[in-house]
């Protein structure tokens, strides 16, 4: 039976994709690194070291940075990252999910945030949605991140649940991999394409309902 539900943050529950796009762009023109949406479109999911690797291994400098040089980087971006989450606020959340969220918990169901972002806990106060929530997966914690399975299996945790208790909702690849290795039913949000992975497709958050996933197969 399922009886919990676990989000990703951004891309599912808000749009900071394009915040984070605006800071890492930034990063990307002081390291010479050329700054395209193919590049953008990678970082979706990936904690923040590894963006900036990647960002770093695309314009072929990732051996030019020291760690602390890198850390620094990393920092300024979230910095800046930061004074933009901050203009956030419910209207924000992004269409459909506000009502899906106290749908499921007036269900009864327990909610849980599997997010890549150590940032989430502001975030979720800034949309004005944090009380819902029965957890927050802090990522720091962890010792992987998405696609790894540890993220979801940890929300499951927090929520005293069974993994196959769970449904997990995500818009990222690398996050529908976490859900499906975590043994949980994974709902992914997005181009039908690229998340032929998930058990559970819907295009877009505004299509996501309470009854569509019920009637589902692997619900
Ligand atoms: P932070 P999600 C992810 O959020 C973003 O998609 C990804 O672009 C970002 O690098 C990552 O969080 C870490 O964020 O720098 O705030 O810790 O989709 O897992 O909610
Ligand atoms: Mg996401």
């Amino acid at each position: 039976d399922i009886k919990g539900f676990a989000f990703d943050l951004d891309g599912v529950l808000t749009d900071t994709a394009r915040f984070h796009a605006q800071a890492w762009k930034k990063t990307a023109e002081e390291v010479g690194t050329k700054w395209t949406d193919e590049l953008a479109a990678g970082l979706k999911g990936i904690s923040r070291m590894d963006s900036l690797e990647m960002i770093l291994k695309a314009g072929n400098c990732e051996h030019s940075y020291t760690h602390e040089q890198k850390a620094q980087l990393a920092d300024e971006k979230n910095e800046y990252y930061k004074k933009l989450i901050d203009t956030l606020t419910p209207e924000d959340i992004l269409p459909g999910m506000a009502e899906f969220l106290m749908e499921v918990k007036h269900k009864g169901y327990k909610l849980a945030v599997a997010s890549a972002s150590k940032n989430a806990p502001i975030i979720l106060e800034r949309l004005g949605i944090a009380d819902m929530f029965d957890a927050v997966v802090d990522p720091a914690a962890l010792k992987s991140g998405k696609p790894d399975p540890e993220i979801f299996v940890r929300a499951a945790e927090l929520m005293n649940l069974q993994p196959c208790e769970v449904i997990g909702l995500e818009d990222s690849i690398a996050g529908i991999k976490s859900i499906n290795g975590a043994g949980e039913v994974s709902v992914g949000i997005g181009d039908k394409d690229e998340l032929y992975e998930a058990a559970i497709h819907f295009a877009s958050t505004a299509e996501v309902s309470l009854s569509t996933i019920q009637g589902d197969p692997y619900f």
